[in-house]
């Protein structure tokens, strides 16, 4: 059984960036998410982050009081912590456990993972961010893994794993093997798939944006079974596995979909590591579909934030559709409207809508090939190779400055490799 909801102050930094506020508004979120609640904030103003103790001098004690006056358990702060401002603050403030945003996010996404690849990868991203924060000479507490709620440092009472460095590498380096086996399968499952050569569309996004609310709503319009259904909420990170689903269009055309893992403000470094291979679907996909919440009003900040995201995991080069959702949400706003090829406004609960994405995606996938002149760089030669697997090419030169080819292509490809168009 779960304890109660833990009482937490949440608390940070302000360097004055313009998205200080709707990350504060976020990490509350993620509190919530964690199965615990504010009962107050404590934020400073400054120029720089204290490299000793996160928060500057005068601080310590101010947040001492509230959290004696609100019964708080928890401090959780916006930011990373270095291990010594950890465990500076750990000991000026002996009474609160201090959580930072990476250790929330860790364990929210261990609270949440189900599958054994999503749990072994949630391991990994822990033992990771623990790594650099054992206390020289001493002992780790470590959280245990599986069925436990997911608050880190929870304390007495709780199953204790007490490893010193040596041990914790050695079991990352057991779960990446097993990791690597799982890898492999997956791998061949997307190499079989891949031979049967069917287009690949992505769902990606923020977390909550309606992902997988999309994904059952085309399978459904489809007439997909309902068993191919994923799973859909209303909470952070529902998804943690990668779920790829065939769809088969009435004029006999089909593609694969593939909904996958959500983005968030500050996701750690150690997770994007750790899910590289949850993602690869994304990372090899014809076409991403970005799933945007039209409804929230910072939904400016999340297309920022998924494209770093993105960026970080080296997903560069794939056209995007942007899929703005939850357009019933919104006063007056009229829906479906198709604004371009590339960007709609809709709601993933309604029919037509989903026809309108569909009719996006099944254009870009399917639509007329168009034969056009490429003149690639040599040091750009992957792109050759690329037309002459995916494209069927008419005719191929070489010159001073690099390969010419007259190839047919679709207008994803089109997209792709427009930056390597001629005109002749
Ligand atoms: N009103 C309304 N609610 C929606 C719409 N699309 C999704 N939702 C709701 O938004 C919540 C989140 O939807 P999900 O599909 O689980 O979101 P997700 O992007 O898969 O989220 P993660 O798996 O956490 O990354 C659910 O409660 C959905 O019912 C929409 O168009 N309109
Ligand atoms: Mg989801």
């Amino acid at each position: 059984m779960l304890n109660e909801a833990p009482n937490v102050l949440i608390g940070g930094v302000n360097l004055q960036a313009t998205n200080f506020d709707y990350e504060v508004q976020e990490l509350a979120e993620l509190v919530k998410a964690n199965g615990m609640t504010v009962v107050g904030e404590v934020f400073q103003n400054l120029e720089r982050i204290n490299a000793g103790t996160y928060f500057g001098v005068g601080k310590i004690d101010e947040i001492k009081g509230l959290a004696a006056e609100k019964n708080a358990e928890f401090l959780v702060l916006n930011d990373e912590l270095t291990p010594a401002q950890m465990s500076n603050l750990d000991q000026a403030l002996p009474d609160v456990k201090i959580m930072d945003r990476t250790g929330l996010i860790l364990a929210i996404f261990a609270n949440r993972a189900h599958s054994r690849e999503a749990q072994l990868q949630v391991q990994i991203a822990q033992l990771r961010y623990r790594l650099p924060r054992l206390r020289v000479g001493g002992q780790a507490n470590l959280m245990q893994q599986g069925g436990g709620p997911g608050f880190a440092n929870r304390g007495s009472g709780e199953t204790k794993l007490e490893l010193n460095q040596r041990t914790i590498k050695h079991h990352i380096a057991q779960i990446r093997k097993e990791l690597a086996q799982l890898d492999v399968a997956q791998a061949t499952k997307r190499q079989q798939r891949d031979k049967q050569e069917l287009p690949t569309v992505a769902l990606v996004g923020y977390t909550n944006a309606g992902k997988s609310t999309t994904m059952n709503g085309l399978l459904q319009l489809f007439d997909e079974a309902p068993s191919k259904q994923v799973f859909e909420k209303d909470m952070l990170f529902a998804t943690l596995d990668t779920s790829v689903r065939e769809i088969h269009l009435p004029s006999h055309q089909k593609f694969l979909l593939s909904d996958t893992v959500g983005f968030v403000s500050k996701l750690p470094t150690q997770l994007i590591k750790a899910f590289r291979s949850t993602l690869a679907e994304a990372a090899q996909a014809d076409l991403l579909v970005q799933v945007i919440d039209y409804s929230d009003p910072n939904y400016e900040q999340m297309v920022q934030v998924t494209e770093q995201t993105l960026a970080e995991l080296d997903i560069h080069d794939i056209p995007m559709i942007y899929a703005y959702n939850k357009a019933d949400l919104r006063p007056d706003t009229k829906f479906p409207q198709v604004n371009s090829e590339h960007d709609l406004i809709y709601s993933a609960n309604d029919p037509a809508s989903l026809q309108q994405l569909s009719d996006l995606i099944t254009k870009l996938l399917f639509a007329d090939h168009q034969v056009l002149t490429y003149l690639v760089p040599y040091a750009d030669g992957k792109w050759v190779d690329y037309l002459n697997e995916h494209a069927s090419v008419q005719s191929q030169d070489y010159d001073a400055t690099g390969t010419k080819i007259v190839a047919s292509v679709t207008p994803i490809d089109a997209q792709r490799l427009a930056q390597f168009e001629v005109t002749d």
